[in-house]
């Protein structure tokens, strides 16, 4: 494993252990997570793979394959620059927590799209925690590990992410979607087979990612917030009579809480459906949710909608982008007959408005986190 090999090269002696977590797309629920509601992510065959030693002092040595130069040394966490915050962060956020953890060399090694909206920090983030958590002997829950993983991503690093991508990453299991209450925090796994009903979900990498991303993400949760102060309820996910919300909401908060609210329901639908065996049928709600996410939560992008609306005039039975938006992915329920019609009808669209080509992915949903060797 050439992660091994760069450890040696790098440490002079082999890693204690290997590590993988995967990246994830969201079949559905988007925008629900930070406000207590549901998702229906999966793990993709992509991740990042972390091998790690524990080290006597409380340093870091950090290498990532991704970004080839020599090793950062890092004696004070706070110091640590751009994307070496996501890997440090797990490792403040697990002392901030109270947990004895040492320090550690790491060797990282990613094979996450780069930009596709896949969350390859996710996958960065755990990727390091169940390897510190072994290492040090914690024994924590995969759902705590998950909350130590966006813990450091909203407070080390201040993105203000839900918990979705982090719970994705560690507790995904092959062959199923995770269903996640992120109220609760229970979780289950619905199973999701694809290949025996015929069927594919084609990940539609747009290529593009616009900027103003995280400055946007941070407003549509203050917009939930508000709202949800205005109707007098904890968060969105309790708002029953949507009618009468509507009826005391104006703007924008009216127009997210229609969305959050509406998702959730479709999330709750599309699990019914697959429990009765019809695959097929979610495309309608994969569909309904993209529009919610276009004209209420207004979260996508140009690239975004053309490869939905190409997708589906190209035989998709429903599609829709996949995680925070303004760029990134999309998926697409597709027959497998279809896979050729599909792809032709987006990559046409594309190039008729002399845009970059989109890239195509099948994507199968593969286990969470897991140690490797
Ligand atoms: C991003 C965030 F990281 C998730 O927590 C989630 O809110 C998602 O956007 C939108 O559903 O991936």
């Amino acid at each position: 494993m050439r992660v091994i090999e760069a450890f040696r090269e790098a440490y002079g002696a082999a890693p204690q252990g290997v590590w993988h977590a995967p990246g994830r797309v969201n079949l559905i629920g988007e925008h629900t997570d930070y406000n207590d509601g549901f998702v229906l992510p999966f793990a993709v065959p992509w991740g990042v793979t972390a091998a790690v030693s524990p080290r006597a002092d409380r340093s870091v040595r950090l290498l990532s394959l991704q970004a080839p130069g020599e090793p950062l040394l890092i004696e004070d966490l706070d110091r640590a620059q751009g994307w070496a915050r996501y890997a440090v962060g797990v490792l403040w956020a697990l002392r901030e927590a109270g947990h004895d953890v040492g320090g550690a060399d790491i060797v990282l090694d990613g094979d996450v799209p780069q930009g596709a909206g896949l969350s390859s920090s996710a996958a960065l983030e755990v990727s390091v925690a169940v390897a510190l958590d072994e290492l040090y002997g914690l024994g924590l829950p995969r759902m705590d590990l998950a909350l130590l993983a966006q813990r450091a991503e909203n407070d080390f690093v201040g993105m203000p992410c839900g918990i979705m991508d982090q719970a994705a990453s560690a507790l995904s299991e092959e062959g199923k979607a995770l269903f996640l209450d992120c109220r609760s925090l229970a979780s289950r796994g619905i199973p999701l087979d694809l290949a025996a009903h015929g069927m594919q979900i084609l990940i539609i990498d747009t290529g593009v990612h616009h900027e103003l991303a995280d400055g946007q993400y941070a407003l549509r949760r203050a917009d939930c917030e508000r709202a949800a102060k205005h109707l007098g309820v904890a968060s969105l996910r309790d708002v029953t009579d949507l009618a009468a919300a509507l009826s005391r909401l104006s703007g924008d908060e009216r127009k997210r809480t229609q969305h959050v609210v509406t998702e959730n329901h479709r999330v709750e639908a599309v699990i019914g459906l697959l429990r009765a065996g019809a695959i097929g049928e979610i495309g309608a709600l994969l569909n309904a949710s993209h529009l919610s996410l276009r004209d209420q939560y207004e979260v996508s992008s140009p690239e975004l909608d053309l490869a939905v609306e190409a997708a589906f005039r190209g035989g998709a039975r429903g599609a829709r982008m996949t995680g925070g938006g303004f760029g990134g992915s999309a998926i697409a329920l597709v027959a497998d007959e279809k896979a050729g019609s599909v792809r032709e009808s987006v990559a046409a669209a594309y190039a008729e408005r002399g845009w970059k080509a989109p890239r195509f992915l099948p994507a199968t949903p593969a286990a969470g986190a897991r140690r490797i060797a």
